[in-house]
């Protein structure tokens, strides 16, 4: 720049082009300083609104019960990770074969994030790798349906309203609704409608028909640990693949709390932010090594690796979120310590009072009870919807999501809740607090089940019920709710 200066002024004294270097300098740092204050202002300076906004969750969620099985509340590792300059780079590709430049230290974060996912489940790197790339669960489940599933090739999955999930080949009578029961063929197994346990025999039955290249052992909404020893001999009977999708206990393996899937499964996929708690992203584990011997003793290998890779990227994904990657790093470190497995304990302990206590009130829970960190209401004895029952705890301040139940006709009118625990367990809550909590639920329900009795079918109404003739019930709760929950401190930022 000054040099360009100097080449411009060269009819000028040495005088007259130090004056206009000096007067120079000063525009520029003024122009610095200027970029550098928009660049770093604080969010509550340069974006008012969205801080307020953001400032009023950080509200809801310390006063609030936060009682969705899959939510979590992460640690400060995990966000100052997520916030960091990581966000900044581009990766794409794998550590150490990168299509960019300037990739040495995300190299490493990315190795140890991989090292530690292994370390984390006590997986020999000979036997396991994995993939740390995915954004988050679905991405992941894709991913291998992409890499070793060929297009139109068949899978079997738990049917979303016996409690999997969307990627797992959802598709209703009338419309494919998962990009899996688009892309490839899915067919469903079920729960025992009377006992709500998987029927294993059933999936074996099924199997046989179906021949499926993979079999997934995964649920969103069941609360008993699953028997992937059972699983591992169908597969073996039909020749598929088995794959386990962790996402909701992969913080409950990891602490040794719940049987693991490792010891059966081909492929174990997971997301990273539920019981876990850490960054929301997805991880893929895949088997390396011998598959199996054939009948002349040669050895069939495992070739996962290379098709769950690309199938990521470049196959699905473009670069890799290295703020996540970090982040992912940090969290299985922090499955190592001891305070972890005391977590993980008290997460199941807390379910199982949950469930007790419930019982106790006469509500009756699908399966009887519960092995993991969540069960599953079914509120039909009840004479509420899950939808309203749903409502009217949100209105109170406690968080929970409708479910279907096994033997719901439709799924979007479900007859139960899901509550689970591991958010709570994270804010420190013990099986006394959670005696507490049933009886917060339970005022909050015998409230929604008298509104019930008169307001009509429809969930309008019954919002409007609750508002019109029930407010200061719901208000005077509500507060006793958000005083009882404001007394645990949440991890993070103590602000936002
Ligand atoms: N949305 C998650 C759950 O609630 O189970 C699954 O992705």
């Amino acid at each position: 720049m000054f040099s360009r200066l100097i080449f411009k002024y060269n009819n000028f004294s040495s005088g007259q082009i130090r004056t206009l270097i000096t007067s120079q300098r000063a525009k520029m740092s003024k122009e610095c300083s200027d970029i550098s204050k928009t660049l770093n202002a604080n969010l509550w300076d340069s974006d008012p609104e969205l801080w307020e906004i953001i400032k009023k969750e950080k509200k809801r969620q310390l006063r609030g019960l936060e009682m969705i099985a899959s939510e979590n509340f992460t640690t400060l590792p995990v966000l100052q990770c997520l916030s960091s300059c990581l966000s900044n780079k581009y990766s794409e590709g794998m550590p150490g074969q990168r299509y960019y430049g300037g990739n040495q230290f995300i190299d490493q974060i990315e190795f140890l994030a991989q090292k530690r996912s292994l370390e984390a489940y006590n997986l020999n790197p000979e036997e396991w790798g994995v993939n740390v790339q995915p954004y988050s669960g679905s991405p992941a489940n894709f991913a291998v349906y992409t890499g070793v599933v060929e297009p139109h090739g068949r899978i079997m999955g738990l049917d979303l309203p016996d409690g999997g999930h969307l990627t797992h080949g959802f598709f209703t009578q009338t419309k494919k609704i998962s990009a899996t029961s688009m892309f490839f063929e899915s067919m469903p197994y079920r729960v025992n409608p009377e006992t709500g346990l998987i029927d294993y025999d059933k999936i074996l039955e099924t199997a046989k028909l179906f021949r499926p290249k993979l079999i997934i052992a995964g649920v969103t909404c069941y609360s008993r640990a699953l028997d992937y020893k059972r699983f591992r001999q169908i597969c073996d009977e039909v020749g598929a693949y088995l794959m386990a999708d962790m996402a909701h206990i992969s913080g409950l393996v990891a602490a040794g709390v719940t049987p693991s899937p490792f010891e059966y499964s081909d492929i174990v996929t997971t997301t990273t932010h539920k019981s876990l708690r850490g960054p929301r992203a997805g991880i893929i584990f895949f088997r390396k090594g011998v598959r199996s011997v054939n009948g002349k003793g040669e050895k069939i290998l495992y070739d996962l690796e290379s098709r769950i890779n690309q199938a990521v990227f470049p196959g699905l994904q473009g670069g890799p979120h290295e703020n996540a990657i970090a982040a992912i790093a940090t969290a299985m470190k922090q499955t190592k310590s001891p305070d972890f497995v005391t977590y993980a304990k008290q997460i199941v302990a807390n379910a199982k009072r949950l469930c007790d206590g419930l019982q106790s009130k006469g509500y009756k829970i699908v399966t009887g009870g519960t092995e993991v960190h969540m069960l599953l209401m079914d509120l039909r004895p009840k004479g509420i919807s899950g939808a309203k029952a749903e409502y009217i705890l949100e209105e109170v301040s406690i968080a929970c999501n409708k479910n279907t139940v096994p033997g719901d006709k439709s799924a979007l009118n479900p007859s139960g809740l899901r509550i689970g625990t591991p958010a709570l367990t994270t804010r420190g809550f013990k099986e006394e607090n959670i005696d507490d909590v049933v009886n917060f639920i339970d005022c909050a329900l015998q409230l929604g089940i008298e509104i019930a009795k008169t307001s009509g079918p429809k969930l309008v109404d019954f919002k409007k019920a609750v508002h019109e003739h029930f407010s200061s019930e719901v208000t005077a709760l509500r507060n006793e709710v958000e005083k009882y929950s404001e007394q645990f401190p949440l991890p993070g930022y103590p602000e936002y």
